[in-house]
């Protein structure tokens, strides 16, 4: 590893999960039915039916998985909350023993030395606000602002670190417009369209929440997912066209939350499918952030073609990919992600809230799992990525997803993520050889 891949003092290390994917417990302590446990359910979306019903049971086993996320040396530890969890209609009653159960998570966390970093919401809608229109409906704003409040006013004094939503396209786009997410409907691009205003919008009231509820120290901002333009070449020609198509990838959310308006140009582009939207929304959703979350796990080559317009350079089937058929191996994502929003929208402070790759790990031999593929392609978006902060871009973290291998969407158990092994069966965890290779990268605080 030379030159010497040094990070900057006080760079954030540490893992990332989200609440469906790992608590399990999915109808204990009163908990409503979330929009994934209803596919998993009563449809055939998911691979091999699996479910989120015990997940990796965290629910009862936070205390050990904490004490082992110590053990590798994570400082900083990235979760999401369960808006059922915690109302169990999507609005109303609150659950007392949702909200008591984290708690108990933070405090035992915090008892381990892991600072948390709390995303509001990570896809998993209450079921009950799916059946009044889901995010089709303004409604669904009313009780996410309600939702926020609540938490940031009952955990804020111990967390200071949120995230309002994770990657809006995959609860809007890739949900709404047939695609691969719950609630798994083929609508039009004016609903579409509509469902990421309404995300926008909730992601205003995620900022509200955390200025007047969150205290002392308080951060939020948004973890999102852009499609990221890599140029072809590093030509002047290609990296204006590069750059050309991160804005045009990403106009739904960072021209609003950025520049509080939609593009003119999307406006025309979208016409009569354009959102409704009301005034004084975008004051909400331009709410200025103190930091830009970015989950990077691939990109796309782009190079100059007619005019200099941007044109796609499509992937060949031979192209490296992990096991995940969209994981495409493109760790260059990791230098010019930041790149872009820092250059195109100012970003001052970015934390790379998801890196990671998915792959069919077959269970260990001997205890181990040797994960050299994993363990290499993080360090190639490692590599990367410290470009980016040579170059000065304000890259302050990184958080590997995940720690465990846990439900992964449409592709259930199958597909893993963890640097740790899940046995689904006996629960029982094994560090993979990335797990022991990220503990060694955190604890120097480069790359090795
Ligand atoms: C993240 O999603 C999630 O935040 C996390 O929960 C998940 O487990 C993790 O990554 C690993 O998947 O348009 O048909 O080509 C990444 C989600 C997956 C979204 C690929 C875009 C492309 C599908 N991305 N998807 S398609």
């Amino acid at each position: 590893m030379n030159p010497p891949y040094t990070f900057p003092r006080n760079f954030v290390w540490g893992f990332a999960t989200a609440a469906p994917q790992i608590e399990g417990a999915a109808f204990e302590d009163g908990k409503g039915e979330s929009i994934w446990d209803r596919v998993a359910h009563t449809t055939d979306r998911i691979h091999n039916h699996d479910t989120l019903d015990v997940a990796c049971d965290h629910y009862h086993l936070y205390k050990t998985d904490f004490a082992l996320m110590r053990k590798l040396g994570a400082k900083h530890y990235r979760l999401s909350l369960a808006w059922p969890r915690i109302y169990p209609q999507g609005r109303g009653a609150v659950n007392q023993k949702g909200v008591d159960f984290y708690h108990r998570l933070i405090d035992s966390m915090l008892a381990h030395g892991i600072t948390p970093w709390v995303t509001m919401f990570h896809w998993d809608l209450p079921q009950a606000l799916e059946d009044e229109g889901g995010w089709r409906v303004r409604g669904v704003a009313e009780a996410f602002a309600t939702y926020a409040d609540t938490i940031v006013r009952e955990y804020g004094d111990r967390v200071k670190n949120w995230i309002t939503l994770n990657e809006i396209v995959c609860f809007t786009r890739l949900a709404y417009g047939g695609i691969d997410k719950a609630p798994f409907t083929n609508e039009g691009e004016k609903v579409v369209n509509q469902t990421y205003h309404h995300a926008i919008l909730c992601h205003g009231h995620g900022v509200r929440a955390v200025r007047e509820h969150g205290g002392r120290g308080a951060r939020v901002g948004l973890t999102d997912n852009p499609t990221v333009p890599i140029p072809l070449s590093e030509t002047k020609e290609d990296i204006a066209a590069a750059r050309t198509a991160f804005i045009q990838n990403n106009t739904r959310i960072f021209e609003p939350i950025f520049h509080g308006r939609y593009a003119t140009d999307y406006l025309r582009k979208a016409g009569a499918d354009r959102p409704i939207w009301e005034k004084g929304d975008f004051d909400l959703i331009s709410l200025p952030t103190d930091f830009l979350g970015l989950n990077l796990y691939t990109g796309e080559f782009v190079r100059a073609g007619k005019g200099g317009r941007p044109e796609v350079v499509p992937f060949t089937p031979n192209y490296p990919c992990a096991d995940s058929p969209w994981l495409k191996l493109v760790p260059e994502a990791l230098y010019w992600g930041p790149r872009w929003a820092s250059e195109i929208y100012g970003a001052k402070a970015i934390y790379i809230t998801e890196n990671g790759a998915g792959y069919d790990d077959q269970p260990p031999v001997n205890g181990e799992v040797l994960d050299v593929h994993r363990r290499n392609y993080v360090r190639a978006c490692l590599k990367e990525l410290h470009r980016a902060i040579q170059e000065k871009v304000l890259v302050k973290g990184y958080f590997l997803w995940s720690f465990m291998d846990n439900f992964e969407w449409q592709d259930g158990y199958n597909r893993r993520f963890g640097v740790v092994y899940t046995d689904f069966v006996t629960q029982k965890r094994t560090p993979k050889l990335s797990a022991q290779w990220y503990s060694r990268v955190m604890a120097e605080n480069r790359l090795v």
